[in-house]
């Protein structure tokens, strides 16, 4: 009998077979291997919406919730002040690295809480003694051309001209002192002043540089010109509860020294500390978390990592206000090899994310992303929030160089527990060596390799096409939020489907003879 096809959806709701399989199902069934990301898909829902209305907003820690729920790795090679500057102004959050003293970490956080979109905090400044030969080679290394100068050429102190290429372009004498030619007639702006007031100067000024001043004239910072033009508008950056300051990270380990090091983090204004363990479930990070909690009861924590309920669990109960998940899924670690520990991530994040909901625990999957599908099916599996450190590593926001290997533009990648890493810092509180338990080791043990990713361009770019694809992906899956994705996968409508090994060959690029992979444009 042909059933009237008027009716084939209302048949589908009695119907006993079922697309897919439910979460729990997919998780059970993988049991005797683990899950990993690669091995699973999810089927596709019903598009009613635009892309553009997927809402990406999620939770960090208890209390902060991002617009975009993206972080970058406290790594040496991935997060500094520009990559935390920029990860916050594109509504994630860059979690500084630890492989650095104190105060240099301390100074970084400063410099992200300081930062306003628009303004030069850290201005590159000339005294007036400063001979023309010095200014045309400033010029010359650093490309800009034209410098405020101030009574002991440092930002803060008493500003007294600025000097121009126009006022050295011409002159023969090398010898002349900034002093002699700078232009001291100065159209400046009061401290406090927002971008829109300092713009709205600038244009009628007709000047490049709108030097901004405290009451006592000193330099604070500048506006340009130049940047005014390309000065984006960022309606969904991270920003503290309290004030417009972008929401900085920084992440520490668990030795004694750490503590000394936190205060000095709170003090420049941290908003959540990551501490950085291999494996949190450590008596170390119990006690640390336990410190904190007295010690900076307002500080959000995120503890880890970890990658089942019993690690889980002990963190939670010592105050958490996060967990991160992962052991040995990164791109450039060994651990899962050397150590024989660790777990496949989709099986980690989603036993984790399960069990740390129910305590409103917020979960962020750290490691192993390498594309938007990855991030996806981690949200899928429970995360709120993914780490990445490969996928941003490149980027031009990065510490480091680029350099040039076979033809390529390339930047180094290397593990926190690479013994290049372990070896780098003469700091007493190596962050690597923490992060792996081997402060006091002789022979070091590396759990992870440091090598090369080519030159992604700037996250300014790539932080949007990772947005965007991922409003895309929830889309197909027919969802509208992180949140309804979470409830729909939990109640079973969002459906998945296992890969084997010639599906997924068949879900990529095959059977041509070449072809170039762009992502983006
Ligand atoms: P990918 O995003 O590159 O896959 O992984 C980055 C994550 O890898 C970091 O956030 C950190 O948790 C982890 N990680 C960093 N260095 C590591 C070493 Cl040497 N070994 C194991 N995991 C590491």
């Amino acid at each position: 009998m042909v059933l009237d096809y008027k009716n084939a959806t209302a048949h589908l709701a009695s119907y006993s077979k079922k697309d897919g399989l439910d979460v729990q199902t997919l998780i059970d069934s993988a049991n005797f291997g683990g899950l990993t990301y690669n091995d699973f898909l999810v089927l596709p829902g019903l598009i009613n919406f635009p892309a553009s209305e997927v809402k990406l907003e999620s939770k960090l820690t208890k209390k902060i919730t991002m617009k975009s729920p993206f972080l970058s790795s406290p790594m040496d090679t991935v997060t500094e002040e520009n990559m935390a500057i920029h990860m916050a102004l594109l509504g994630g959050i860059g979690i500084i690295h630890h492989n650095c003293s104190a105060d240099e970490q301390a100074e970084m956080v400063r410099k992200v809480k300081k930062f306003e979109n628009g303004f030069i905090n850290d201005p590159i400044v000339i005294s007036p003694k400063i001979t023309v030969r010095d200014i045309r080679r400033l010029k010359e290394t650093i490309g800009f051309s034209s410098f405020p100068v101030t009574e002991n050429g440092k930002p803060g102190a008493k500003l007294l001209g600025i000097i121009t290429s126009r006022d050295v372009q011409f002159l023969d004498d090398d010898t002349i002192k900034a002093e002699e030619i700078m232009t001291k007639e100065l159209v400046t702006a009061q401290k406090g002043i927002t971008l829109t007031e300092g713009n709205n100067i600038l244009r009628t000024s007709k000047k490049g540089k709108l030097p901004i001043v405290d009451a006592q004239g000193n330099l604070v910072s500048l506006i340009s010109l130049t940047d005014l033009q390309k000065n984006q508008d960022y309606p969904d950056a991270s920003k503290s509860f309290d004030s417009k300051q972008l929401l900085c990270g920084a992440a520490v380990g668990t030795i004694p020294a750490d503590r000394e090091r936190l205060d000095k983090l709170v003090e420049a204004g941290l908003d959540v500390v990551v501490l950085d363990s291999s494996n949190g479930s450590s008596v170390f990070q119990l006690d640390m978390l336990k410190w904190i909690k007295e010690k900076h009861p307002h500080l959000q924590v995120i503890a880890g990592n970890v990658v089942t309920r019993d690690q889980a669990a002990l963190l939670i109960e010592a105050g958490a206000d996060g967990l991160r998940i992962g052991m040995g899924s990164g791109s450039i670690c060994i651990t899962q090899e050397v150590m024989a520990c660790g777990r496949p991530q989709g099986t980690a994040v989603y036993n984790v994310c399960e069990f740390a909901h129910q305590f409103g625990v917020p979960c962020i999957a750290d490691g192993g992303i390498g594309n938007i599908g990855h991030i996806t099916k981690a949200l899928a599996l429970g995360a709120d929030c993914v780490m990445m450190g490969g996928l941003l590593a490149g980027t031009s926001e990065t510490p480091g160089d680029y350099f040039y290997r076979d033809g390529k533009r390339l930047k180094t990648y290397r593990g926190m527990g690479s013994i290049d890493a372990m070896q780098s810092t003469d700091t007493n509180a190596n962050a690597s060596t923490s992060r792996y338990f081997s402060e006091a080791d002789k022979v070091l043990v590396a759990q992870g390799v440091s090598g090369s990713v080519v030159d992604k361009g700037s996250i300014t770019k790539f932080i949007p096409y990772l947005f965007n694809g991922l409003q895309h992906s929830l889309q197909d899956i027919g969802v509208t939020s992180v949140t309804d994705l979470r409830e729909k996968v939990y109640g079973g409508d969002v459906r998945f489907e296992f890969r084997t090994a010639s599906a997924q060959l068949e879900g990529g690029v095959h059977g041509l003879h070449s072809y170039e992979k762009k992502l983006h444009n």
